[in-house]
């Protein structure tokens, strides 16, 4: 049975691409090589990447746009549903020689109550840029972690400060941005995936002022309320982030 939404979006979507393929006079070789494209984005394993890379940020302003709550911003590619429960801090190797980062703020509903025993999923990079579960064998539960909310709303976690993180440029995603003569490169940030029942999830991330990336990130989910301003405590960065939460539609 044909599904209509389906039909309607995909149909549009072939339609788009036959346009551009129309008005450049794309070649059969040239056609060729974009298939050939594809496919060894597949086998290296990121087609992940190559649609949130360029399509993520388009879905994020459609859900903002409907959404009253928190600016939400990309999912990206690095998210694993499995990282542990933790309290205080989010495992990080000992000798990663990483800045101490806190993560604080609270979870309101949108008159501003508190939403205690929120779940806060957050993962970020080493601080040599790279995503375990992903990258190099670092095991999942180091530099990811799940942290609730206390009875305020309030939650507080420690862990490191990520770096800007570079789309790898000798995998077939960065050649594409060389070859579209961009840079490939994130600003540094921590993604978080804030979930309570009777609300909406909301996956969002926050970003460093300063960071040489931050107004040019070749993702595209840079949002001027989760650039925070440098704050230092005891030699740890501190990111607060307050999150407001829409209700369950
Ligand atoms: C990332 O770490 C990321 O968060 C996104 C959105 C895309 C590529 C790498
Ligand atoms: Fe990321």
């Amino acid at each position: 049975m044909p599904n209509n939404r389906v039909d309607e979006i995909a149909s549009d979507i072939i339609d788009a691409i036959r346009r551009v393929l129309e008005k450049h006079e794309v070649t059969f070789d040239e056609y060729r090589a974009g298939f050939n494209h594809l496919i060894e984005t597949q086998q290296a394993g990121e087609v992940p990447l190559l649609l949130d890379a360029f399509f993520n940020t388009t879905i994020c302003k459609i859900e903002n746009a409907r959404r009253k709550g928190s600016i939400g911003t990309l999912e990206g590619p690095y998210y694993l549903e499995d990282a542990p429960l933790v309290t205080d801090e989010i495992k990080s190797f000992d000798d990663d020689e990483g800045t101490p980062m806190i993560l604080r703020g609270t979870v309101t509903d949108l008159a501003g109550k508190p939403v205690a025993h929120a779940v806060i999923d957050i993962w970020h990079s080493t601080p040599d840029g790279r995503y375990s579960g992903f990258h190099d064998n670092i095991p999942n539960e180091y530099y990811r972690g799940k942290v609730r909310s206390d009875a305020e709303g309030g939650y507080e976690v420690r862990s490191k400060v990520p770096v800007p993180y570079r789309i790898p440029d000798q995998g077939p995603v960065g050649a594409l941005f060389t070859a579209m003569g961009r840079h490939s490169w994130r600003p540094a940030h921590v993604h978080y995936k804030v979930r309570k029942e009777g609300f909406e999830t909301l996956t969002t991330q926050s970003y460093f002022e300063g960071d040489e990336w931050v107004a040019s990130d070749c993702c595209e989910g840079v949002y001027g309320a989760l650039v925070l301003a440098e704050k230092i405590e005891n030699g740890a960065r501190v990111m607060s982030l307050d999150f407001v939460l829409d209700p369950a539609t």
